[in-house]
Formats: C-alpha cells, sequence, structure tokens
C-alpha cells in the first residue's frame, strides 16, 4: 500500500466515523440534522426545477438513495484529500474535514425553523472527524517515520511499529460502524408508527365492491396498499411529530384564529372518501398515483369555524418544518371533499405519508393540495405570500389531468398468440370521474373497454378489453374519457402542468 493512498484511506475513515456520531446524535436529538441528511436537503432546495424534474423522471422513486448516496461518496472524496493533506501536515487535514463539517452545520442551521441546537451532529461530527484522523495519522507515522522526508512514497513499517496502526483503524472503523448501527436503531425507535384509535366517521364511505385485479391478471389493484403507496416530498427522512404537541393552527385573512389539538380534530366530524392522488410529475405510464380511502375532517368544516374573509385567494398551507403549499381558495372550497386527514384505508397516516394530519383536495396535484405534516392553514394572497413550488416557477392552478395507463401487457412484452388481455386503471377527478376507456390497437379505430365498477369521480376506475393477438408486432394506445365529455387527448404537451395527461401506447411482439 503506497503512504498516499494510505492517508487517503486514513482520512476517509475519520470521515466515516465522524459522520456515523454526526447521525447518532442527530438521532437523539432531531433526526433531520443528521450532516448527510443536511446536506442532501440543502442540495434539493438549492436544485434547479429542470433538474429536479429529470431526476424524478428518470431515477423515480431512487432518487432519494441516489442523492444520498452521491452525497456520501463527495463528503468520502473530499475526506480522502484530507487525509492527503494530513499525510505533510496534520492541522491542514484537520483543517479540511472541520471545512466539511461546516457545511453540514450550515446546511442544518439554514433548514426551515431550525435551532442552534441542529448544528450539535456536525459539531460532534467534528470532533470525532478531527480526534480520529489525529489519532490515525500519529499511528501512521510511528508506523513509517520515513515519511517525515516528503515525497518519499515509504511502504508502512512491518513488526510492532505497525500494530499501533491497526489497532487504531479497527477501533474507528468498529466504533464507527456501531455508531451507524446505533443511529439507524434510535432513528428507528423514535420514528416507529404512532399508535392511534382512529374514531369511526360519521360520514362513512360505502364498502368498495371487488375490483377487477383479482379476474384480469395484471391490472393494478383497485386500493393501493398503503405501504405500497407512491410517496413524493422534498424530505429524505419524515419528521418526527408527537401528536400530543402537535396543533394546526388557521390564521390569516379569518375572522378568528383557530387552534386545534389532535384529540380535538379526532372529536370533531369525520368524513371517509375515496380518492385518487397523484403527482404532476408522475410520468405517462408511470407509478406516481394511488388509490385510497382517506378519514379527516371537511376543509369546509374547518374554513367555517375560522370565517374566512373576503380577500385571500389561497390557503397557504406550511408543514411542521416550514415547508409551504399553496392551494388555490376557490378550487378547495367549491364544493369538492377537500380534507384535513387524519386517517389513510382505516389506519391513523403512515409517518411517510403526513402523520399526523395532511390535506387532501380531490381533483388537485399533490403540489398544490396535499400538503403532508400539516400544521398551519393560513388564508392569504398570491400577491402577498409565495410557495416552495411557486417560488421555483410552478404553475399555482393545478388540476389534475385526465389519465390512463396501461399495465398489461407491460411495453416490449413478449406475447403468445391467441386470447391475451390490454387492462390498467384511469382516473379524471373532478371531471366526472372515468365514463370510458378507449384502446387503439395498431392505429387502427378506437375500441371501449369494459370498466371496472366505480367508487364515485374522485377515484380511478379499472379497465380491460379482450384482445386475440396475431404474431407480430403491436402498439396498443389507451385514452379515457371523463364523464364530463373530455377526451383524454394525444398531446404530449410540455412543459407543466401538460406532463401527465399523455396518452399511452405500449409497443409488444405477438410469436
Ligand atoms: N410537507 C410536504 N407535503 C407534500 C410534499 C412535500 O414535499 N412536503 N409533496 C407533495 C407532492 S408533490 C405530492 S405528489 C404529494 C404526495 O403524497 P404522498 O407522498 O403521500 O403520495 O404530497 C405533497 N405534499
Ligand atoms: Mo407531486
Amino acid at each position: 500500500m503506497t503512504s498516499r493512498f494510505l492517508y487517503a484511506v486514513l482520512g476517509i475513515l475519520a470521515a466515516l466515523l465522524g459522520t456515523a456520531a454526526g447521525h447518532l446524535s442527530a438521532a437523539l436529538l432531531e433526526p433531520r440534522s443528521s450532516p448527510v441528511l443536511a446536506v442532501g436537503s440543502a442540495v434539493i432546495d438549492l436544485t434547479p426545477t429542470p433538474a429536479k424534474e429529470w431526476a424524478v423522471r428518470e431515477l423515480g422513486t431512487a432518487d432519494k438513495p441516489v442523492l444520498l448516496g452521491s452525497v456520501l461518496v463527495g463528503v468520502l472524496v473530499l475526506a480522502a484529500g484530507a487525509g492527503l493533506l494530513a499525510r505533510h501536515r496534520l492541522w491542514l487535514g484537520a483543517t479540511a474535514l472541520a471545512v466539511l463539517v461546516a457545511i453540514a452545520a450550515l446546511a442544518a442551521l439554514t433548514r426551515p425553523g431550525a435551532g442552534p441546537l441542529e448544528a450539535v451532529p456536525a459539531l460532534v461530527a467534528a470532533l470525532s472527524a478531527v480526534a480520529a484522523l489525529g489519532w490515525l495519522v500519529r499511528e501512521a507515522r510511528v508506523a513509517a517515520p520515513a515519511e517525515a522526508a516528503p515525497g518519499l512514497d515509504a511502504a508502512p513499517g512491518r513488526g510492532p511499529r505497525r500494530r499501533g496502526l491497526l489497532l487504531a483503524v479497527g477501533v474507528v472503523a468498529v466504533t464507527g460502524g456501531a455508531l451507524a448501527g446505533a443511529g439507524r436503531w434510535v432513528a428507528g425507535y423514535r420514528l416507529r408508527p404512532v399508535d392511534v384509535a382512529l374514531p369511526a366517521a360519521a360520514d362513512p364511505a360505502p364498502a368498495l365492491p371487488a375490483g377487477l385485479e383479482d379476474s384480469v391478471e395484471g391490472v393494478t389493484a383497485w386500493r393501493t396498499p398503503t405501504e405500497e403507496f407512491y410517496r413524493v416530498d422534498t424530505r429524505l427522512d419524515v419528521p418526527l411529530v408527537d401528536p400530543d404537541d402537535w396543533r394546526l393552527t388557521i390564521d390569516g385573512d379569518v375572522a378568528h384564529q383557530v387552534t386545534l389539538s389532535f384529540d380535538e380534530l379526532l372529536a370533531a366530524d369525520l368524513v371517509e372518501r375515496d380518492i385518487t392522488l397523484t403527482c404532476v410529475s408522475n410520468e405517462v405510464g408511470g407509478t406516481y398515483v394511488g388509490g385510497a380511502r382517506w378519514r379527516g375532517v371537511l376543509l369546509a368544516d374547518l374554513l367555517a369555524r375560522a370565517g374566512v374573509g373576503g380577500r385571500a385567494d389561497q390557503i397557504l398551507s406550511t408543514d411542521v418544518d416550514g415547508m409551504t403549499i399553496s392551494t388555490p381558495l376557490d378550487l378547495a372550497t367549491d364544493g369538492r371533499d377537500s380534507m384535513v386527514a387524519i386517517g389513510m384505508n382505516g389506519s391513523a397516516l403512515p409517518r411517510e405519508h403526513g402523520f399526523p394530519a395532511r390535506l387532501v383536495v380531490p381533483g388537485l396535484y399533490g403540489f398544490v393540495g396535499a400538503t403532508k405534516w400539516l400544521r398551519r392553514l393560513t388564508l392569504t394572497t398570491y400577491a402577498e405570500t409565495t410557495a416552495y413550488w411557486t417560488d421555483r416557477d410552478w404553475a399555482t392552478d393545478a388540476p389534475i389531468k385526465i389519465a390512463s395507463r396501461i399495465d398489461t401487457p407491460k411495453p416490449f412484452a413478449d406475447l403468445e398468440a391467441g386470447r391475451a388481455v390490454v387492462g390498467g386503471i384511469a382516473w379524471a377527478q373532478q371531471r366526472g370521474g372515468v365514463a370510458a376507456v378507449e384502446v387503439r390497437v395498431d392505429g387502427g379505430g378506437w375500441q371501449r373497454a369494459r370498466l371496472g365498477p366505480s367508487a364515485g369521480q374522485d377515484y380511478w376506475r379499472q379497465w380491460y378489453l379482450p384482445w386475440t393477438a396475431t404474431p407480430g408486432s403491436h402498439r396498443l394506445a389507451v385514452r379515457a374519457v371523463s364523464g364530463d365529455g373530455e377526451t383524454q387527448t394525444a398531446v404530449r404537451a410540455s412543459p407543466f402542468p401538460d406532463g401527465s395527461s399523455g396518452v399511452q401506447e405500449v409497443v409488444v411482439t405477438v410469436g
């Protein structure tokens, strides 16, 4: 092993130990302030919108692991550099590590609503990384005193002099691993699901009829299992909210500010509705869409308690960490079942999906109507205040487009000739629901597919069309027609908000 390589490895080891120590202290104090998470979150907020859209499209749900992995790799490359600097001057290497950690501290402190405590994990990381580097470098010098002559790539000595270095490397590596494991465990324990007994809804939804998934192989389940529900948000972690401390405040242009505890929300009149949620970043044929049964308090009831003034044109919602989303007031209150949801598919919201409460507005894309980890609803105007995505040039008005997806057959599938089935889902929230789905084979005429049951206009529908597959290559396209008579167009308009409206076409080979 050359001495350069050795010192780069020592830098990396020291940085890994520091990162693990920082992560554990963050898990104990405030999970989001973990150095790598904080830097990753800052990267998300600083990333220009087109790059973010690209990442969501190209990387899908892997975007977060990829981002965190890149941040970690970046840290390790810089840490290797710090190790190389320490080869000649320990203080130079230590300073480099400290600068690296200062960036993490800055990232943690600039999170919305961050207090000074959130710099502690970075501080812990800095102290442990520098201490580890100091020890490792001292032992490395003992092991290879020739190193004193700069420029000579002397191999570390053998025998007793090397034992100290091996011991130091072993202790740092094992401690780092133990700290990382402990941090993971503590964070996992503190973020375990909260056991809440939800009261029944005063206005329940009727039992959902059986969907097509049992009879048509390959069609998406009509009810998305909670664990499989897509997740899209700007966070790398989930917020740690204690429902006993949590409050929902309604303020701004209101007659009287209203503040509700979680128990008060549970005690309010609850409704239950089947609503399909989707993300504007969903690719044609994509998976950022899901159907769930939401339980909550109608937004109209809550706003009535506060008494909305005449000035407001937007509901600015703020999450527990200060992230903001704006919802057009006129749309949210036009009679649709907008709600502050506390339950999903019969249980309390999972932390990933907004525990303890989130907004659900039927017919609006998630980024303008589905604020998770909700803390405040402020009645204000678009002129006065702007929200996170508004500041990034996204539209403020974003009704969900009519959409349909082919679940089966999969693109580029190889099928056997004979009886086959084309099937999938379609949605047209707040447009009268899905009235028809049409399938086109090889550019021929549009044929009506058979529809699964309906659970109201805000919930998606399954569909299928029996098809006799003949040998050769075939193109299968699908489009939906809404209850209010609109047909999904073939225009794949870009940029947003038309991105999600394209007609999907898949190519299959029949052998
Ligand atoms: N606080 C908060 N709420 C949020 C977001 C977010 O980044 N932060 N993302 C929104 C977006 S873009 C979508 S599509 C939906 C997704 O909700 P889900 O993750 O429960 O499917 O949440 C919305 N609510
Ligand atoms: Mo979204």
